[in-house]
């Protein structure tokens, strides 16, 4: 089968991001949407028919003659996360067998329509005129590297508000990542109201990083995300960081503390000193409590339960916490997941654990593996995004170094843990902490380039992966962003328009 080809004439057009794994030119014809679109897809594809057509709609297409056909098949070719996109002289048509990758297939329909769009005008009398959605007759058969394509967004720190959260969903579509895991709660703040524990986010929810604005989520409005992402095929995965990185409980929950007493509101950046005790019986009820209010209100298989960082504490006190957290999130149904630290403890069967510290021993892991745990990738050196781009970037931390694009892009999940195989990799998940991030633009321009670094590492073959063809890629998709007014860093090496 021919492989994506640069030097295909036709092909010339086809800037993808992240990179499909087969791309052939299908003659050299043309097929213009400008008159709009005669959409058929079976009833069950009504929720993905309706994206489409919104996100077509955005892009100046709307209803008319042209057909296009969503399918569903079920064999071999169209297996899993596959997908197959058809542009003929005369109409699209996208096949899978799930609706996940019939939404996948719709993410690349509408970025060849939105590179259509914006493509520079040809010189001429006509140039300030917008470019047409005409789209290169192409056939596209893509699947997924990896099953778990992640961002994880730090709410704690500083909160985003649902708005904020739903664009970030809308990005994540545009790459194609289907896993959003928003850090609830840290020290500075408690962003979920829970039914059994309303004292949580009545307390510890008005404070943030450097005195910021605060806020939380209503049980409705964490609904509301959950919707907007099912509808972009994206799970939502909510983490309640516990033993540490809990001084937002501690205040909230006098009982939590072995003097009884809270401590303050916490406004700064630092980790590691805060933690729940697990000699106190309000430990277990507050467990209980969170957990099982976490796991009924999530819609997706999974919960997370941090535990990252531990303040000082006896091996075996820590592995008890984490083990009292994860039986919670079992008795409510959901698998766990968990930073690295938490290898050290017993997981159940069927955890994720999410890497991150690429200097520490990776032994516990392993062992982890093998007793049945999964691996998330999310070397900080590489995926978290809140690592300054480079020196004297005025926003940003750079514990983990500086990340320019080319570092977010250039590494291989599998290289990451020695003695790890790719069948144990669920997925590879790219990280935002934000201490020092506070507003929208703030978020976006850490996110890009980087997201879609990241995201064609999680998404695309290995061996179809090379970095200039990626900047190439990357600097079309550029041209997208500014239209739908987004902002980004220029990263070196890129020919942003
Ligand atoms: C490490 S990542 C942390 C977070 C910080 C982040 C800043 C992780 C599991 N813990 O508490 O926000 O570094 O980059």
């Amino acid at each position: 089968m021919a492989l994506f080809d640069q030097e295909e004439p036709a092909l010339q057009d086809i800037t993808l991001v992240p990179r499909p794994r087969h791309v052939r030119a299908a003659g050299s014809g043309t097929l213009d949407l400008s008159p709009g679109i005669a959409l058929r897809h079976p009833a069950a594809l009504a929720g993905p028919a309706g994206l489409l057509r919104e996100l077509l709609a955005d892009l100046g297409v709307g209803a008319g003659p042209v057909p296009l056909l969503l399918a569903v098949d079920e064999s071999a070719s169209t297996a899993g996360e596959a997908y197959r996109l058809e542009v003929t002289a005369d109409q699209v048509t996208l096949t899978a067998a799930r609706e996940a990758a019939i939404l996948a297939g719709i993410s690349t329909l509408t970025q060849l329509t939105a590179l259509a769009v914006t493509a520079p005008a040809a010189p001429g009398p006509s140039s300030s005129a917008p470019s047409r959605p005409v789209l290169s007759a192409v056939t596209i058969e893509d699947a997924p590297r990896f099953a778990w394509r992640g961002l994880s967004l730090d709410v704690a720190r500083h909160f985003f508000t649902v708005e904020e959260v739903t664009e970030v969903l809308g990005l994540m579509f545009d790459l194609r990542l289907n896993v959003l895991h928003l850090h609830l709660t840290d020290d500075q703040g408690w962003r979920l109201d829970l039914p059994s524990r309303p004292e949580l986010a009545e307390r510890s929810s008005g404070s943030a990083v450097g005195g910021g604005r605060g806020g939380y989520f209503t049980a409705r409005d964490y609904a509301q995300i959950q919707q907007a992402a099912a509808r972009r095929g994206i799970t939502v995965v909510p983490e309640i960081d516990v033993p540490g990185h809990t001084n937002a409980a501690l205040h909230a929950v006098p009982a939590l503390n072995r003097s009884g007493v809270a401590p303050e509101a916490y406004t700064g950046i630092e980790v590691g000193f805060s933690s729940l005790d697990a000699a106190l019986p309000a430990t277990a009820t507050f467990l209980r409590d969170v957990f099982t209010d976490v796991g009924a209100m999530t819609a997706g298989p999974w919960v997370h339960i941090g535990g990252d960082e531990p303040p000082e504490m006896d091996r075996a006190e820590y592995a008890g916490l984490m083990e009292a957290a994860a039986g919670e999130v079992v008795a409510a149904g959901k698998a766990v997941v968990a930073w690295q630290e938490a290898a050290r403890a017993s997981l159940p069967p069927g955890s994720v654990v999410q890497f991150w510290q690429e200097d520490e021993p990776t032994e516990d892991v392993v062992a982890a593996i093998g007793a049945g745990a999964r691996l998330l990738l999310s070397p900080a050196t590489r995926a978290y995004l809140d690592m300054k781009y480079h020196p004297g970037f005025d926003l940003g931390l750079e514990w983990a170094g500086h990340t320019e694009l080319q570092d977010a892009y250039e590494w291989d999940p599998a290289g990451v843990v020695p003695g790890v195989r790719e069948e144990d990799i669920v997925g590879v998940e790219a990280a935002v902490f934000t201490e020092t991030l506070t507003t929208r633009e703030e978020l976006l321009v850490m996110l890009l380039p980087r997201l879609a670094a990241v995201a064609e590492v999680a998404w695309s073959q290995q061996s179809g992966r090379d970095w200039s063809g990626f900047a190439t890629r990357v600097g079309a998709l550029g041209r997208v962003w500014g239209r739908g007014g987004l902002v980004w860093h220029r990263s070196p090496g890129v020919a942003w328009d």
